[in-house]
């Protein structure tokens, strides 16, 4: 059958550009009438979409259903071939990125606003990841950009209502959408990664250890289910928020300390020995132990120092290099030393990686943001990140029985010192205020008048605003945040989120090294609380946002 295109006439919209990972806005932004189909209908123009197949899906936030539909009409009358879709749109954020290798889709449509809440009052995003299963690069990012700011017309093929409900084949004229299980392929990579006998075992053999995963009602709880209950045989009491919910349940799904508070607070009263998190789409983590939790910067280090080891996909391809994003502290960086390995540190945002990773130049990658993954796709990974934790639990123990979370985190400051970090937010705080912050940080670096300070018991060293040269394509990204990096090899960090939806977020990051053996227990803030208060007076953020204190503190 031959469907009709219709042209519809539209107006451009304001503001469509997308952030640090898509464009993310209220629910009700994308509810004007054309304001989803332009942005949809800009990617397609961009890609460009003619014979593409796209890898279609998202965490099953509000708003989900409606985006899908509009996918489907702007697809066909785009001359779109075919749309693998998640049954029901449920698609992880790293599921989508292993869909779009294994099939050699042209590319993916990830319909999530991530870790921000969900519902008719909160956040919807849409993010184009390319061939390579990797959120698009500047260069694409900014056309889609370019392509809204001048749309005059959007291209439909009006069609019934399309039910992603059913497994199974069927046809909009000339497109073939495909709809598939949500988690069959990416439960069958990480069965090729890990070590999953070598987990079961350890599992077995130690009926006391006990672990909890918090789904947070996104959408890796049917990841997570299948995982952990069917695969590793471990009870129901081990999983919790598994069904995906259009609103997370008024949660907000980012799993930290504070957004994550019901977790942390089972594992301390109800005695796991292991507690994980993932946020709303699935590329976060975090990792707490007994007494212990885990920094995302010493989390990507301890996969690095055992990935070669312990993990049977690196003993088949290596480690090739290491990456973290800038404001990641540099425990990492010790790891690649030791090892004789080439490091990396990218601007924030994971599309840095994928570059690196393409050249075969870098196999772990980790943001302090939660955010840890390998070249196995081209996002971070929530679930591959907590695997990997327990793949090497299971290793260390086989040589030293007994050993938890905590263990492993002192053992590797043994070797290697302690990075102390901690990151501080200040969410929603008036724009303005946050721009003459960042601006007058930039012209004292600008006068070279930070150089040689003495800043409480710190003096500087350097001070810049990075700038990221990009060794594989030559790309250069300025202004990526500021950074003031001490004598002694302390730094502060302080750069706006590119992921909010309203007002601006003030990011500050501040880390200590310490190789004196009798800290490496100590507490974080207690440990950082001088360099923070530099920081803050440095920057004087109370008096640019009117904030005291933080909204989270990582
Ligand atoms: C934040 C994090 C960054 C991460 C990004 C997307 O960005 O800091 O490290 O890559 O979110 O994560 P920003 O610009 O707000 O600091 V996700 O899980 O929301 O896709
Ligand atoms: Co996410």
């Amino acid at each position: 059958m031959v469907s009709i295109i219709q042209t519809i006439a539209t107006k451009p919209f304001e503001g469509q550009k997308p952030g640090t990972s898509g464009l993310r806005k209220k629910v009700k932004i994308f509810q004007q009438p054309n304001y989803t189909e332009n942005f949809i209908q800009a990617i397609l123009n961009a890609i460009p979409a003619k014979g593409a197949t796209l890898v279609v899906g998202g965490d099953g936030r509000y708003y989900l259903d409606e985006t899908l539909q509009v996918i489907v009409k702007l697809s066909a009358a785009a001359g779109v071939s075919k749309l693998v879709v998640g049954q029901n749109g449920i698609l992880s954020t790293p599921a989508v990125s292993n869909l779009i290798r294994k099939l050699n889709a042209t590319g993916g449509i990830l319909l999530t606003a991530s870790h921000n809440p969900g519902g008719p009052d909160n956040d919807f995003g849409i993010k184009y990841n390319i061939s390579n299963g990797g959120p698009a690069p500047e260069n694409v990012t900014d056309k889609i950009y370019e392509i809204s700011k001048t749309i005059t017309e959007l291209k439909i093929v009006d069609t019934p209502k399309i039910d992603f409900s059913v497994l199974g084949k069927q046809n909009v004229g000339e497109l073939e959408i495909e709809v598939i299980d949500s988690v069959h392929d990416y439960i069958e990579l990480m069965k090729n990664i890990f070590d999953f006998d070598s987990i079961k075992s350890f599992f077995s053999n130690n009926p006391n250890f006990k672990m909890l995963f918090d789904g947070m009602n996104g959408v890796t709880g049917p990841y997570g289910q299948r995982l952990f209950v069917q695969e590793l045989g471990l009870p129901e009491s081990s999983v919790m928020r598994c069904i995906p919910l259009p609103d997370f349940g008024g949660a907000h799904p980012d799993p930290n300390l504070t957004y994550a508070h019901d977790l942390v607070e089972r594992v301390n009263n109800e005695g796991y020995d292991f507690g994980a998190a993932s946020d709303g789409d699935g590329d976060r983590n975090m990792v707490i132990g007994k007494d212990a939790f885990v920094t995302p910067s010493d989390s990507v280090a301890i996969i690095a120092h055992y990935a070669k080891e312990a993990i049977p996909y690196f003993q088949k391809t290596g480690v090739k290099g290491l990456a973290r994003s800038m404001p990641t502290s540099q425990a990492l960086d010790l790891v690649a030393k030791k090892q004789g390995l080439e490091y990396f540190e990218v601007p924030t945002g994971w599309k840095f990686f994928g570059n690196l990773m393409d050249a075969g130049r870098c196999s772990v990658c980790g943001e302090e943001s939660f955010g840890t993954g390998s070249d196995h796709i081209r996002e971070k990974d929530g679930l591959w990140a907590i695997i990997a934790w327990l793949n090497i639990l299971a290793y260390v123990n086989k040589k030293n029985p007994g050993s938890g979370v905590k263990d492993i985190l002192q053992s590797h400051y043994q070797i290697y010192g302690r990075n102390f970090f901690s990151r501080y937010d200040y969410e929603e705080v008036d724009g303005k205020g946050a721009d003459e912050m960042v601006q007058r940080l930039r012209s004292m670096i600008e006068t070279k008048e930070l150089e040689g300070k003495q800043l409480g018991s710190f003096t500087v060293a350097t001070a810049d605003d990075f700038t990221y040269n990009d060794p594989i394509d030559g790309s250069i990204s300025k202004k990526q945040g500021i950074r003031i990096i001490f004598q002694d090899g302390s730094r502060l960090v302080i750069r706006l989120s590119g992921t909010g939806s309203s007002g601006a977020t003030v990011r500050l990051y501040v880390e200590k090294y310490s190789n004196n053996a009798s800290e490496y227990t100590a507490d974080t803030q207690k440990a950082l609380q001088s360099l923070i208060d530099v920081a803050l007076d440095l920057s004087q953020l109370q008096k640019f946002t009117g904030r005291t204190k933080p909204t989270v503190i990582t």
